[in-house]
């Protein structure tokens, strides 16, 4: 996952439930974090990623037992309103 100013890319992704590893890639000059909060209107699932700085790359492992949309944050203060939103599509 690629984050920058101002997007998360890609914005929309498709993954099957289980273990799933994310490598963010910060690509922009401010920190950035990747969140994944649902499914739905839901917050029964809140994860978020330690921050990444410029240039960087970090190894994200989480698991998403149910299937359903979620939604992809960056939550630093600011940026998610700024763009840095996406969807993840859990599914067998
Ligand atoms: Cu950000």
């Amino acid at each position: 996952m690629s984050l920058k100013e101002w997007a998360i890319d890609p914005k929309e992704v498709t993954v099957t439930p289980g273990r799933v590893r994310f490598v963010l890639r910060n690509e922009g000059r401010r920190q950035h974090t990747f969140g994944i909060i649902g499914p739905g209107s839901s917050k029964d699932l809140t994860v978020i990623s330690d921050n990444v700085r410029a240039g960087q790359s970090l190894n994200f492992e989480v698991d998403l037992p149910g299937e359903g949309t979620y939604t992809t944050i960056c939550d630093i203060e600011g940026h998610r309103e700024r763009g840095m939103e996406g969807r993840l599509i859990v599914r067998r």
